[in-house]
């Protein structure tokens, strides 16, 4: 794996072992934030935790040292000392019970809380990925053109679902908090399908997010790495 190329410094309080983060060196998202590296980042921001990042190639997410973070060779992985997580609700969940400012303190809430970073990510990712890999490895097929209004209509109906929900919220549950790291991170994925702005309130909210000091943060680092290594695009 590579060295340690990139290290994070944010001002705040660095009480626990700092962590590590595995990031594409290369993004395939040309920096663009939907690599899910960027819902930790995010979180880590939030909480004013620093870290660092290792930066892996897709040969290198496939070897037996990196398999052994991450089971399905994927970024991210979370090692912090002993520790090493994988799964970006996982590793959500375990800066949630680290920082408070995570989740809400109020013990309904904070379960109600849990129950929207599990709907990010079992509810409202699946049909968007669905597209995503349709898209990437399907568009030459016959069915492709077929079977797409089904997938399309998969993904308005979280959408809609969603959109009623956050109508008269600014965030899900009321206080800004984990679950809608993971839920704008997940709605950024379908930003390229024209879905999201059927549905005024989720441009809104995700935009609501991306004002905040922390995502601006989290989005710089991780673009900077892909600026670093593509200097001419
Ligand atoms: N469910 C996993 C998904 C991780 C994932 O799909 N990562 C992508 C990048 S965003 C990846 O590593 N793709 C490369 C591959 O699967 O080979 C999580 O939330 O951590």
């Amino acid at each position: 794996m590579n060295e340690l190329l990139y290290s994070v410094t944010t001002n705040a309080q660095d009480h626990l072992m700092r962590p590590i983060l595995t990031a594409f060196k290369d993004s395939p998202d040309r920096g663009q934030g939907f690599a899910r590296d960027m819902r930790v980042r995010w979180a880590l921001e939030e909480a004013g935790q620093t870290y660092d990042v290792k930066l892996v190639t897709f040969d290198e997410m496939e070897q037996p040292e990196y398999l052994a973070l991450q089971p399905f060779g994927q970024i991210p992985a979370f090692i912090q000392g002993d520790l090493t997580l994988f799964e970006t609700g996982a590793i959500l969940l375990h800066l949630a019970e680290t920082f408070p400012s995570l989740l809400p303190a109020h013990p309904t809430k904070r379960a109600q809380a849990i129950s929207w970073m599990f709907a990010a990510l079992n509810t409202v990712e699946p049909p968007i990925v669905q597209l995503e890999v349709a898209h990437h490895r399907e568009t030459g097929e016959s069915w492709y053109s077929k079977r797409l209004p089904f997938l399309q209509n998969q993904i308005r109906d979280v959408l809609s679902d969603l959109a009623k929900f956050l109508d008269s919220r600014d965030w899900l549950l009321n206080e800004f908090c984990a679950s809608d790291i993971l839920m704008m991170t997940v709605l950024r994925r379908a930003e390229g399908t024209g879905l999201l702005d059927e549905f005024p309130t989720l441009p809104a909210y995700i935009k609501r997010g991306e004002s905040r000091p922390a995502y601006q943060r989290a989005f710089a680092d991780q673009l900077e790495i892909y600026l670093r290594q593509n200097p001419k695009k």
